[in-house]
């Protein structure tokens, strides 16, 4: 078995670390310079040359890239080789206005693939695991990016992709997995239905599970390790900068180590860019330090998290950020107050419920409408009205408490709320502004 913990940088001390991005960005701003026109431009504007670039003391100089930059650019004004260095693309899973299409040399799907593997050590995988990816695979990074990283480690990879419920449980039981990789929502309705199946956390084999790609909370965490009897890991990444991996946790299950010798971190000001320091929340930004044909430099993530360096107990010294609070722009502004769906899953769960739940957000005679449809549990689930509202009220009140606004909570049967294979559909908003 090759071995993917690389305490050798993985736990170096910050200085080693510093070393090697000082080495790696000034050649990779030279790099981009030399081959990306569109990116020299917003160099030449900004009035930045790569010798301004000596270390990451000097990223603030670089301009910013933007999604709107990605699709000014689509689809190959981003690319930094020739068409004959490339072997892959995968792209992201929006649904609307043009796609991001991502590129990769086979050395850009080897760090990858390496990132992947790092954080299936991370959760104690071995060559000993049977590890079902679930995550979808095409286009879609999550199913390419485990697979590769499970093959790395070593591990006897069942590629199921999403979907077929009941061929994923069938798999997982029949052939033991022991590590499941896919959507939290997704990790939430397999326990769901394994144990309607008459399966328990005790009959599951599953030990781990390396779920990301959406927004989940501690209380979900909680929820899925329990159902499936397992410790539940959040990993982390974005087509743009690769895929998953980019940053996953450890352990201590206590914020997400961020692969640093490959992807440098800041965090932003969303408003005016400044650079924050360590601990302030803000929007991640994250420089390509070795990927070579398609090297994002300042890529502007829109998601809102803090950073913060600390010696972990697992013995890693890279840099870790915090689970996500959500994306500047599933930042919902109801009644002018910021509300991210992230907090509404906490209180669900803090009061027993799982995280099925919808936000509808509509706009009536000039004022906001918010509405949150929330599934009861079988065991909740009752005709008495007085028993109905009486929930119905405590969830307002601690909705109320956690966000300053008032919601209008309505408690549907459950099962009613349509599950998901891969990212959860949380927000429909339509006001239309
Ligand atoms: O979702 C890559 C991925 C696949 C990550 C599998 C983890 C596991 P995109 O489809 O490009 O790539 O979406 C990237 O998803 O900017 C975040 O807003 C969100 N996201 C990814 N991981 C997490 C996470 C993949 N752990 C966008 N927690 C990112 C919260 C996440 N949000």
């Amino acid at each position: 078995m090759e071995h993917y913990f690389q305490p050798e940088i993985e736990c170096a001390p910050v200085e080693k670390l510093r070393e090697i991005q000082n080495k790696l960005l000034p050649a990779q701003v030279q790099h981009v310079w030399d081959n990306v026109p569109y990116y020299r431009k917003k160099m030449q504007d900004k009035g930045v040359e790569p010798g301004d670039i000596k270390s990451v003391d000097d990223l603030y100089k670089l301009p910013f890239l933007t999604k709107a930059d990605l699709k000014e650019a689509y689809p190959y004004g981003l690319l930094a080789l020739p068409l004959e260095d490339c072997v892959r693309i995968q792209s992201t899973s929006g649904t609307t206005g043009k796609r991001v299409v991502s590129f990769y040399t086979q050395h850009d799907i080897d760090i990858w693939d390496e990132c992947c593997a790092r954080a299936i050590m991370m959760a104690g995988g071995t060559n000993k695991d049977v590890c079902q990816v679930s995550y979808g695979y095409g286009l879609f990074t999550g199913g390419p990016g485990l697979n590769g990283g499970s093959h790395k480690v070593g591990c006897l990879t069942i590629p199921t992709s999403s979907g077929n419920t009941e061929r994923q449980i069938m798999f997982i039981m029949d052939l033991q997995a022991t590590i499941l990789c896919c959507t939290p929502s997704y990790a939430a309705y397999l326990g769901e239905s394994m144990h309607e199946m008459g399966y328990t956390a005790e009959t599951i084999p599953l030990k781990a599970g390396i779920f990301g790609a959406e927004a989940w909370s501690e209380e979900m965490r909680r929820d899925i390790e329990k159902t499936l009897g397992i410790k539940a890991y959040d990993i982390y990444g974005l087509t743009e900068i690769s895929g998953p991996g980019v940053s996953c946790e450890c352990s201590e299950q206590n914020g997400m180590h961020i692969q640093e010798d490959h992807f440098y971190p800041e965090i932003i000001n969303p408003e005016t860019g400044e650079v924050l320091p360590e601990g302030q929340l803000g929007e991640l930004v994250f420089t390509c330090l070795d990927k070579k044909a398609f090297p994002l430099l300042r890529y502007r993530t829109r998601d809102i998290c803090s950073l913060k360096r600390e010696k972990c107990p697992c013995g890693r010294t890279t840099i870790k950020m915090t689970r996500l609070k959500g994306r500047t722009d599933d930042m919902l502004i109801i009644r002018g107050v910021n509300v991210f769906p992230s907090q509404i899953e906490t209180v669900l769960l803090k009061n027993g419920y799982a995280a099925n739940y919808q936000i509808i957000v509509d706009r009536v005679n000039h004022t906001d409408t918010f509405d949150i449809n929330v599934e009861m549990t079988p065991d909740m689930f009752t005709d008495n009205v007085g028993e109905v509202q009486g929930r119905k009220k405590i969830l307002e009140d601690g909705l109320r408490s956690m966000l300053g606004i008032k919601a209008k909570v309505n408690l549907v049967a459950p099962k009613s709320i349509t599950r998901s294979e891969g990212k959860a559909v949380r927000v429909i908003d339509k006001r239309k502004i």
